[in-house]
């Protein structure tokens, strides 16, 4: 079974969306097979947002995803990567299809509630990273 990561982000957790982003999930016939709440420091966001470091919204991206805790997830299911990323919508929620979270819930580009993995090999990268921080923390 194909399994991808995905964030509820703290703009989201902030506005008690944790239900409304799993029940969106759960709906698309994918299975939520672990779920973890944390707050994440400012290393552990710039290590897992290092592809963007050279971007101009990268300082603010990580401000951002440390201003609260956001919810950890491995969801599982029959191409979960690719149906993760639709029930998602795209990046910029102005510009999301209906009936996505983003479009749903985002707030702007940033503060756009939800991550999901963008491949399945950053799938397996991130499942082992929070893994490996989640595990740490014991
Ligand atoms: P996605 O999350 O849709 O894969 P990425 O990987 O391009 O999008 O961007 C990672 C995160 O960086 C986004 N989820 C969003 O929070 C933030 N981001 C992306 N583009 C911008 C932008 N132009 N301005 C501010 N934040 C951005």
């Amino acid at each position: 079974m194909e399994q991808t990561f995905m964030m509820i982000k703290p703009d989201a957790v902030r506005r008690n969306l944790i239900g409304e982003v799993v029940r969106r999930i759960e709906e698309a016939g994918l299975r939520i097979a672990r779920l973890r709440m944390v707050q994440l420091q400012m290393s552990e966001a710039q290590e897992f947002y290092a592809v963007h470091k050279e971007r101009p919204f990268f300082g603010s991206l990580c401000e951002f995803m440390t201003s609260g805790p956001i919810v950890a997830l491995v969801v599982e299911g029959e191409n979960a990567q690719v149906r993760v990323r639709e029930v998602m919508g795209a990046t910029d929620p102005a510009k999301a299809a209906e009936g996505t979270i983003r479009k749903a819930v985002g707030l702007n580009i940033e503060q756009n509630s939800v991550h999901g993995s963008d491949a399945l090999e950053t799938a397996r990268q991130e499942i082992a990273f929070f893994n490996l921080k989640l595990d740490l923390r014991g």
